[in-house]
Order: C-alpha cells, then structure tokens, then sequence
C-alpha cells in the first residue's frame, strides 16, 4: 500500500473532475484525478454536444476555450418542428446569447492536456475506487491502480464520478434524498460521416416519435430518433434509422444528406436529482449528483456549473479558511439544478411521441406546441433556458 498526498481527491475525469481540477490549479490548489476508463476511452466517447454561453466563457476565461473557438460552430438558434411544420427560436434576438457546438469529448481532450501539461495527476484505469472518512478532516481514497493499492490522503472529496459511480452512496441512505422520473422512450443516437442537413439543431416531433439533427463538424452530423427503452441496436439496421429519420424530420423544401453511420448508442432517459450534493467533507457534483434528459442538451453544462460553484468556494476555504460557501454549496447549485430538471422535462415532454395510454397529456401537448408557435413569450422562456441561465 503506498500513501499519496493532495488537498482535493476528485474522482471522475468526465467534464465535472476535470474543470474542477483545472479551476483549482489556477488558484494554486492541488488535487489529483482517479478515473477508471482508459485515456482513449475518456477522449473519444461520444456524449454531448451543445456549449451554453456560459459553459464557453468558463473555459474561454480558464484558458482552455482556444482549440473550442477554432473549431465550434457558433448558433444563434435551434428550429422545433411540429409535424412538418417549423419554428426558429432566435437565440440572439431574444436574449443577446449563442450556443456552442463543440463535442463533449473534444472538451475532455482540451482539458486533459491542459492538466497533463501543468503536470496535474490523473490516474486512468483505477479499480476498486473508496472514499472513506468522508465526515472527518482527513478523508481518504483508497484505490488500484498498475496492480498496487494506493492511499490518497486529502482535505476534501469531489464525487464527479457519474451516475454510476461509487460516490454518491458514500451519502448515508439516511440523509439522502433521491428524485427520479423515468421516461416511456430512449434516443438511438449515430454519428453519420456526412455534411449536416441544416445549419442549425432541428428538433422534431412527429406522430412516428421524437428526432434531432445536430451536428459535429462540416464533415459529420449527429442524429437522434426516439426509440423504445427496451429496444436493441440490432434491431436497428442503417436502412431503418435513415427511414425513420427521413420521415420524422421531413419538411418542405428539406433534404436529409445520408452516409455512413460510425456510431451508435441507445441512450434511456430520465431525470433524477440526489439532494443534499453534499455530506461532511465529500461533494457530489455533474451526473454524480442529477441527470437530465439529453433534451434540453443540459447534462454537461451542469456539470459545469457546479463546479464552477465548487472551485470558488474551496479556494474560498484554502485562501482564508472561510467554510461559509463550502456549506451553501448544495443549497446554490439545486436551485439551478431545479431550474434545468423543469426545462429540460417540458422540453422532453413537448417534442415527444407519448404513450396513447395517456390522450390527456397528449392534449396539453398539441395545445403547448400551439402556443409555442404563437406566443413570442414562450419562445423566450425556451431561448433563454437553452442558452442557459447565470452561473450561481
Ligand atoms: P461523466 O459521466 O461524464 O463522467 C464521470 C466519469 O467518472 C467517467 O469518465 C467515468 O468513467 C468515471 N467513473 C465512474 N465511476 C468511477 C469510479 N468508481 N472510479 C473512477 N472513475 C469512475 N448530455 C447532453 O447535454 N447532451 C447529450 O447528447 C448527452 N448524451 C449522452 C449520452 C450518454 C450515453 C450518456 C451516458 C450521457 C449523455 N449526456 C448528454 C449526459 C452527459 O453529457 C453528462 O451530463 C456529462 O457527461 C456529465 O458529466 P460528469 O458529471 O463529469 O459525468
Ligand atoms: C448533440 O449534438 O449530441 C445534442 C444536441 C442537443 C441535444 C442533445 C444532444 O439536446
């Protein structure tokens, strides 16, 4: 057993461990990074895809948002599309902002070499990560890595390890509070080598279910159909998705650009929410702590955002020994948790396929689809809870 040192333990190199431990470098705190995938794994799995204005200034005023400029495309709205029929919503009109389309994985890249390079510690491939002495001064992770079992000695635990992760559990059952909601339908998700359709997201929804057409890069598009949870890829030949894209996606004047499709995943939907984020000296934060449905496009701008708050406040703590934002941590990052698991639910709940078991919901649906296209009010709660709202 070997004994390391450090003043943040962070576990998870998703988007939540890895700005953590960035912010914290550039404000002289140390803290290493134990993740369990491989580096490659990490830097090239495909997730999400959308940057909220303030998740690009975060990583623009942290120095890693250079290679994001370069190469992200800079959208000024999305289009929601009713059964053919579109509707732009005018990011920039209705609130001054602008999304970012720059891959998750791309963001990962970025800030692991910008850790590697500062000499920041991350282990890849650990085993048998556990937190323990969570409530003392002095916590400790245990953890494998190479065949040795190692100690990390640390002030404080950062639980940024996902929704499967070990963390969370480390909250004692008594004090946590878990808020979930499963949805009816998953989203097959493929990454086609092929020119996006559009120049902006289309979202649709359609009698034949849910689809998205985002994008990576001028070369590659990323798309989306609503499926049944329990659906298999194998039932899923690339004739049948393009199919079903073709149809739910159909618009006058519109032409779906098809090719070879290099990625497929099934992804289930719900949203959950683990209140407190935090328990002695160990803070859950990203998907750790709450999921959303990928709708909104959300998940890793939470991550974010928590962090941000996070980093600020155990600066705050090792800078002048001040615990007073360090205990508000929780209660600051749920309000805007809160927030996103309302729009990212009505958003979810707007644009897809119920079930027929339920002809109410799918009343108040047509009506809300209806007002939507009417009402500039309600184009601006949607823009302005896309482009996502202040950093707590
Ligand atoms: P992450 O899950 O990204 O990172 C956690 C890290 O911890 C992982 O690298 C994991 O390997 C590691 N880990 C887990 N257990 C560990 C252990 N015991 N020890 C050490 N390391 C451990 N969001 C969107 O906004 N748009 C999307 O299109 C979208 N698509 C998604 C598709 C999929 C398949 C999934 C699963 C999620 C998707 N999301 C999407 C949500 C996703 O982007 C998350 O919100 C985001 O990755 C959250 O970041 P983190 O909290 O850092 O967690
Ligand atoms: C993506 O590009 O992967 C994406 C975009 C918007 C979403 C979800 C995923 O809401």
């Amino acid at each position: 057993m070997t004994s390391i040192r450090t003043q943040v333990g962070i576990v998870g190199a998703g988007p939540a461990g890895l700005l953590l431990s960035h912010l914290l470098a550039l404000s002289g705190v140390e803290s290493v990074v134990l993740e369990d995938r491989a580096r490659s794994y990490v830097e090239t799995r495909v997730r999400a895809g959308v940057l909220e204005q303030g998740s690009v200034d975060l990583l623009c005023e942290s120095g890693v948002g250079e290679r994001m400029l370069a190469e992200g495309a800079v959208h000024d709205g999305v289009i929601l599309q009713f059964c053919g029929e579109r509707h732009r919503i005018d990011f920039a009109a209705l609130t001054g902002k602008r999304i970012t389309v720059y891959g998750q994985q791309e963001v990962l890249k970025d800030l692991i070499a910008a850790r590697l390079s500062a000499g920041g510690a991350i282990y890849f491939e650990v085993d048998d990560v556990c937190p323990e002495g969570t409530t003392t001064d002095a916590p400790v992770i245990s953890f494998s890595h190479g065949g040795v079992r190692h100690e990390l000695h640390c002030d404080f635990v950062a639980g940024c390890d996902g929704f499967h992760g070990v963390c969370r559990a480390a909250v004692p059952a008594v004090v946590r509070r878990e808020f979930t909601r499963e949805y009816p339908f998953a989203w097959l998700g493929v990454l086609a080598e092929v020119a996006p359709s559009t120049d902006e997201l289309i979202y649709a929804y359609h009698e034949r279910g849910f689809a998205l057409h985002s994008m990576r890069s001028p070369e590659l598009s990323r798309l989306y159909v609503q499926v049944h949870p329990t659906e298999q890829l194998a039932a899923w030949p690339d004739e049948r998705i393009w199919d079903e894209l073709r149809h739910r996606l159909d618009s006058a004047g519109f032409t779906l650009h098809e090719g070879p499709l290099i990625e497929r995943s099934i992804t289930t939907m719900r949203s959950f929410v683990c209140e407190p984020m935090q328990h002695g000296r160990l803070f859950l934060a990203g998907d750790a702590a709450h999921v959303v449905p990928p709708t909104g496009a959300k998940g890793m701008n939470l991550a974010l955002a928590d962090v941000a708050v996070l980093a600020r406040a155990l600066v705050r703590w090792f800078d002048r020994g001040e615990r007073d934002a360090l205990d508000a941590y929780s209660d600051t990052c749920l309000r805007r948790v809160w927030r996103v698991q309302d729009f990212s639910m009505l958003l979810t709940e707007l644009l897809h396929r119920l079930p027929d078991a339920d002809p109410f919901a799918a009343g108040v649906q047509r009506a809300r689809q209806r007002y939507l296209a009417e009402s500039a009010a309600m184009r601006t709660t949607i823009a302005e809870n896309y482009v996502g709202l202040p950093i707590g």
